[in-house]
């Protein structure tokens, strides 16, 4: 029999849990959730939606933090366990590739990348009156450098695969416009550079019969490489009399052609239940960020927002979820198939 195996580095020191007896789900919560606390520091109120990598046998973060001003930006974060996090007062200042500061309006919900020895650092930024994608990079978490942003206003939700297929960089992305937004779907764009992108590809649909979903979808934490294809962890959202509800699944895409859907779960993995996912400066959100990954043990710890208010942690292991996401697989209509 093939065992589905995580295509990338060991990582010892990920925090981990074992599943809680007589827990049904796949995805189960760690037990000290959250793991930052309102006004984690001086200037900030709250730090959510989140990335945080392996870095010198430690682990850093770059958090979005709402200041007290209420605008998004993003601070940088240290970590011994990625349980315990130490965060800067300030936000990330930047300069652009001719080393002039070049500091966006605002920023938030980052994604982060390795390739070879550079972090490329993707983030929701202000661009000609709307939201756009934001692109940098840092080789020492210390000096951050611009590079050109992704796409045109309006776009949220980037995130760039870890490595490049058949030699191109690729994006998924979910265009929009200004506000909370009749765009829905995650779109998927290629690149030679990180410069210029194209042959751009609708990927997943919002809709189905999956209702936790139906309103808009967008990718989530940066896929992990499996034996089966691409795990991507990506956010839906549904709509209530009482606002937005915002819950994730997982979605496996084709190693080779990453704009096409093999599996898509119906059914949500997880959805808000603890108080600290219901109740906070929007209720009702879990939001995925950032994955850390075990390739020896096939752990995934899985970092995400909670109620735009907290860092929350989950875990899950590839085998268990990857079988879970076969047998309760629905594409939906639109969706950018497996051609058979
Ligand atoms: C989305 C983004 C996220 C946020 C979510 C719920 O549009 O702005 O940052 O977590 O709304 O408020």
């Amino acid at each position: 029999m093939n065992r589905v195996k995580i295509i990338g580095e060991p990582l010892k020191s990920i925090p981990w849990q074992e599943k809680p007896d007589h827990y049904e789900g796949v995805i189960w919560r760690h037990d000290q959730n959250p793991i930052t606390p309102r006004n984690p520091t001086q200037k900030t109120g709250r730090i959510f939606n989140s990335a945080v990598v392996p870095y010198n046998g430690e682990f850093v973060g770059v958090f979005r933090a709402d200041q007290k001003h209420m605008k998004a930006f993003l601070h940088m974060g240290w970590s011994k366990d990625a349980l315990h996090w130490e965060f800067s007062d300030s936000e990330i200042h930047w300069k652009d590739e001719e080393g002039n500061p070049d500091d966006p309006y605002y920023a938030y919900d980052p994604r982060i990348i390795k390739i070879g020895d550079t972090y490329y650092i993707v983030w929701c930024t202000e661009f000609g009156g709307g939201p756009s994608l934001g692109l940098g990079m840092t080789k020492d978490f210390v000096n951050f450098t611009r590079l050109e942003n992704m796409c045109l206003p309006c776009n949220r939700n980037g995130v760039l695969f870890p490595r490049k297929i058949n030699g191109k960089y690729y994006m998924l992305s979910r265009p929009s416009d200004t506000g909370h937004t009749p765009f829905g779907d995650i779109f998927i764009s290629e690149s030679p550079d990180l410069v210029y992108w194209g042959r751009h590809r609708k990927v997943m649909t919002r809709g189905g019969s999956g209702w936790w979903q139906s309103v808009k979808i967008g990718a989530g934490s940066v896929p992990i490489e499996t034996t089966e294809g691409w795990l991507l962890f990506y956010h839906g959202v549904a709509s209530t009399c009482n606002g937005f509800v915002y819950s994730f699944g997982a979605a496996v895409l084709d190693i080779n052609e990453p704009s096409r859907v093999l599996f898509r779960t119906r059914d949500y993995l997880l959805t808000p239940e603890m108080d600290y996912e219901t109740t906070g400066f929007v209720p009702n959100v879990v939001f995925p960020c950032a994955t850390l990954t075990d390739s020896e043990t096939g752990r995934i710890a899985i970092y995400y927002g909670a109620a735009d208010t907290y860092v929350a942690v989950a875990y899950t292991k590839i085998e268990e979820l990857m079988a879970y996401i076969k047998a309760n697989s629905e594409l939906c209509p639109g969706d950018r198939g497996i051609v058979r």
